[in-house]
């Protein structure tokens, strides 16, 4: 059956309002779920673990006589580890040791502290500490990914994060073993079966049972994104994140089914998600919508996948793969495949995305399992000015300042002169009593 999939031209004189029309994405908060949102905060933060069994129950169908009793311990992580079968759990650890290791990079890169001397031996820098504690928001509907309690709790664990705690809804109490099992390998400190913005609430503000946290970092849905969107400033969120994204730019040179397969790869997540082929070979273009058409009626989710591809989905011809490259920038996509023989030529053209995949064997897939990098990518045009998370998402700099009786007698002048300016007599006699011969 053939997919409604649009197909563009650069070279068409309606291009850009069609292009428009693809890129248009409305983050619009309901304000439904806004107010809901908000009265949930607020009572959790003035009813506690009270309020968060209660919600729990409403919501979720969990019945428990305290939020301690929906704690799963570190004993029961444990044996959801032991319980998945022997080749899911060497996945799991494999996984997580390339992850681990590419994100001890990251911290050897840009995560140290450093200071240096000026002339006068006054010392400047930056010192780089972790998070005391962070909270993990893992969904636990519709999309429950183990893969991505590794993607957020591994950074933090590498950052040296003194304690991590996980919260994931549980709805009939029904636990992912899978989910557990992830935590229990990444080396989750704490795990409640909490979900929803009551989670996010007790997380923020903290209540009896569940200890409060510096930032909170994960996907969720649009309860989660509007909770994680109200109590930033009293914690810190990574990123509210959108429905996934692939763009592949090709030059004709892989085979048609694994370009389609990409494409599916990121529909099969939400009717929301969005796939987009850019290629300057019309022929090939044919070819990766004839293998769409085929490949389709064998998905388990395609009524996932024809929904997202024709609701939001593209395949734009372009003049050639230098525009192909300019329109990829434009849509700033999460992940950006470069599926043709000679990627590193385009590479350095390519300026907006959240993560690069080079090469035609490089499926956007391995990075979202085992690849290394992070999965948890800014989306919607957000990487214009994020980055995916990473060890510096769970660290902050302090900046270090020791400024020497030498450097006390260059730098107080120019303090006290701009200080007078600013009209700040305290400022500026601070700077000057440690000047030499200034009378004391
Ligand atoms: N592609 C998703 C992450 C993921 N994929 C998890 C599979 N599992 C982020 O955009
Ligand atoms: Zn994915």
């Amino acid at each position: 059956m053939s997919t409604n999939l649009r197909i563009l031209a650069t070279t068409a004189a309606d291009f850009d309002t069609s292009f428009q029309h693809v890129l248009h994405w409305s983050a619009e908060q309901d304000h439904a779920i806004e107010e809901r949102v908000g009265s949930i905060l607020a009572d959790v933060q003035a009813r506690g673990d009270e309020a968060v069994l209660e919600y729990t129950q409403r919501f979720d169908g969990v019945d428990a006589p305290s939020v301690s009793a929906l704690e799963i311990s570190q004993a029961e992580l444990q044996a959801a580890l032991a319980s998945i079968p022997a080749k899911q759990r060497a996945a799991l650890e494999a996984a997580a040791r390339r992850v681990r290791s590419y994100h001890e990079r990251q911290l050897e890169a840009c995560g140290r502290s450093w200071s240096y001397r000026d002339e006068d031996g006054t010392l400047l820098g930056q010192k780089v500490t972790p998070l005391d504690r962070v909270g993990i928001y893992v969904p636990g509907g519709k999309a429950a990914y183990p893969s991505s309690v590794l993607m957020n709790a591994l950074p933090a664990k590498v950052a040296g994060v003194g304690e991590i705690i996980m919260v994931v809804p549980t709805p009939r109490g029904e636990r992912n073993a899978l989910v557990l099992a992830a935590a229990a390998v990444a080396g989750v400190d704490r795990a409640f079966t909490v979900g929803g913005a009551q989670a996010v609430a007790a997380l923020a503000y903290g209540t009896k049972t569940i200890p409060s946290v510096d930032k909170i970092t994960g996907p969720g849905n649009a309860y989660v994104a509007s909770a994680k969107r109200r109590v930033f400033g009293k914690v810190g969120i990574d990123m509210i994140a959108g429905p996934s994204e692939i763009l592949v730019l090709a030059d004709g040179s892989t085979p048609p089914d694994w370009v389609a397969m990409d494409l599916f790869s990121q529909a099969e997540h939400d009717e929301l998600a969005q796939s987009i082929l850019l290629c300057p070979d019309r022929g090939y273009i044919d070819r990766v919508k004839e293998a769409i058409d085929r490949l389709l009626p064998d998905m388990p989710r395609k009524d996932v996948i024809r929904a997202s591809l024709e609701g939001r989905g593209a395949l734009i011809h372009t003049r050639s793969m230098e525009e192909a490259c300019e329109i990829s920038n434009r849509i700033a996509p999460e992940h950006l495949e470069v599926s043709a023989r000679e990627p590193h030529r385009y590479e350095p053209l390519l300026r907006h995305a959240g993560a690069i995949f080079l090469g035609a064997y490089t499926s956007e897939s391995l990075g979202d399992y085992c690849a290394g990098p992070n999965h948890v990518l800014p989306t919607s045009g957000t990487c214009r000015f994020s980055s995916p998370l990473g060890v510096y998402d769970f660290q902050k700099r302090s900046s270090l300042i020791e400024v020497s009786e030498a450097g006390a007698q260059v730098l107080g002048p120019i303090a006290a002169e701009l200080a007078y300016g600013e009209g700040l007599q305290a400022h500026a006699r601070a700077a000057e009593l440690r000047l030499k011969g200034t009378a004391q």
